[in-house]
């Protein structure tokens, strides 16, 4: 058993105490009301979830465990100053709150090392999916098929106690996301480099060991990959990923289904695939002016995007209400790497063009970009052309972050989820009432 589990043992009991004498003092107080606006209107602002690995705010954007954006980057360990932090410590520290030491990334990440092994019928379900299939499909569907290994589906059956869930959450968890990274790169090796995957490393870190299967070796890269991992990952509960892995856990399904779940959600365009549907935009706009376009270009081709009913892909948000930061750390890793990069400077432009844009056209609640507007220009930069390929990246680091919530939903026993329907000739009623 490593370091984290005796972490969370000695930390559950204690959450377990602040929920139930919340429930017991204040269970009927009222936190938020619900608007027939908000019914239709995909419940947006009703407060209705409990999340405690990150919390999103509209104008400051999202804090994993309380700590912005650069100081997780500046205080999680790191293999050198220059280096971006470790993904696996970052998942500790959404997982405890606490910001880990060397020696317990060295332990975690020698249990994600001894769990990486892929059986082989996992490869054998992925061949047998036609290979023109959306990476997403066959990602989710790796993920589904491993189900058979849950220990905690096991564990279930054998009659484990409510309070004893979380322990084989966090076995399964460890035993999934040591193997995602492998299963994505399999997937990318088998359609875009003619079936020839890498061997997983059984000395480099998460991240770094990602690149290294896709077939990425430069150090730079493998600091994209590990900043990519870490603001990916959490974004509380309430986005479609999170909020679908939430709902399938909640009825004990194990986590091997609830995050084949919450990527079904991620690929979806107005969700995680917006990061393929941005760059393929970015990239039309360059062949379109050949090159990078000027802004009265941008302005044209943004305007014939939105006068064709379609959406401007990587911009506005259902709760931000500024620049995404997760954009703007992708920015700052840009202008020191690749400033003169022609796709990283169209972004550039799209972003002073097209705040502006969505303003003049009134509908969008938030005209600013979100974290889709920027990654596939990096992507793209190091040679991951394959557009389609980049919400399974986006997978990855997305079950670091909605694992960790699950298993804090189990350790503290939230119900199974079953919010209440009404009809909307019940409503009119209700309305002609008043
Ligand atoms: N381009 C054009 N119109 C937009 C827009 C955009 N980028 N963003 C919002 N709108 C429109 C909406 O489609 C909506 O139009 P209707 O009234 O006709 O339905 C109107 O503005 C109001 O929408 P909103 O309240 O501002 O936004 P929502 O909370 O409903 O939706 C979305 C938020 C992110 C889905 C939306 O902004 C969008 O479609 N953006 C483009 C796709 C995108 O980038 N998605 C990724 C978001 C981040 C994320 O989850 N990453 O994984």
């Amino acid at each position: 058993m490593g370091l984290i589990v005796d972490k969370m043992e000695s930390i559950i009991p204690q959450w377990r105490g602040r929920v139930k004498k919340l429930i017991k003092e204040h269970g009927d107080t009222v936190l938020s009301e619900v608007t027939i606006a908000q019914i239709y209107g995909g419940m947006r602002g009703v407060k209705g979830l409990v999340c405690d690995t990150s919390y999103l705010d509209p104008y400051e954007g999202i804090r994993f465990r309380g700590y912005t954006i650069p100081e997780t980057l500046k205080m999680l360990p790191k293999e050198n100053e220059k280096a971006y932090p470790y993904p696996v410590g970052h998942w500790y520290l959404l997982l405890t709150g606490e910001v880990p030491t060397q020696e317990i990334v060295d332990d975690l990440q020698n249990e994600f090392h001894s769990r990486q092994v892929v059986p082989k019928y996992i490869w054998d379900v992925i061949d047998s999916v036609p290979i023109d299939t959306h990476p997403m499909t066959q990602f989710s569907t790796a993920v589904l098929a491993l189900q058979r290994e849950s220990l905690f589906a096991k564990e279930y059956e054998k009659g484990i106690k409510k309070t004893e869930y979380w322990r084989p959450f966090l076995e399964d968890a460890m035993n999934l996301l040591a193997k995602l990274p492998v299963m994505a790169a399999y997937i990318y090796r088998r359609i875009y480099k003619s079936y020839t995957p890498i061997e997983p490393s059984s000395t480099l870190d998460w991240g770094a060991n990602f690149a290294h299967m896709m077939g990425y070796e430069s150090v730079e890269y493998k600091n994209l990959m590990r900043l990519y991992l870490i603001l990916h990952s959490d974004h509380e509960s309430g986005n479609v990923s999170a909020h679908a892995n939430h709902l399938v856990s909640s009825a004990l399904s194990d986590l091997y289904y609830s995050i084949s779940a919450a990527l079904d959600g991620l690929a979806g365009p107005l969700h995680g695939l917006a990061n393929q549907e941005c760059l393929k935009w970015v990239l039309g706009l360059m062949e379109k002016f050949n090159g990078v376009p000027t802004e009265e270009q941008i302005e044209k081709f943004a305007w014939e995007t939105l006068n064709s009913g379609q959406v401007i892909p990587g911009y506005g948000h259902a709760v931000l209400r500024k620049t995404d930061p997760r954009y703007t750390a992708q920015r700052e890793f840009a202008l020191k790497y690749l400033p003169d990069d022609p796709v990283f400077q169209t972004v550039s432009n799209v972003y002073k063009v097209v705040p502006d844009v969505l303003k003049k056209h009134g509908k969008a609640k938030n005209p600013w970009p979100n974290v889709d507007a920027h990654s596939g220009a990096l992507q793209y930069h190091y040679g991951i052309v394959e557009t389609g390929f980049y919400t399974v990246l986006f997978g990855v680091a997305r079950a670091l972050g909605v694992a960790a919530e699950v298993i804090w939903d189990r350790a503290l026993g939230f119900s199974i989820e079953r919010p209440k329907s009404v009809t909307t000739k019940q409503i009119e009623e209700f309305v002609a009432k008043k």
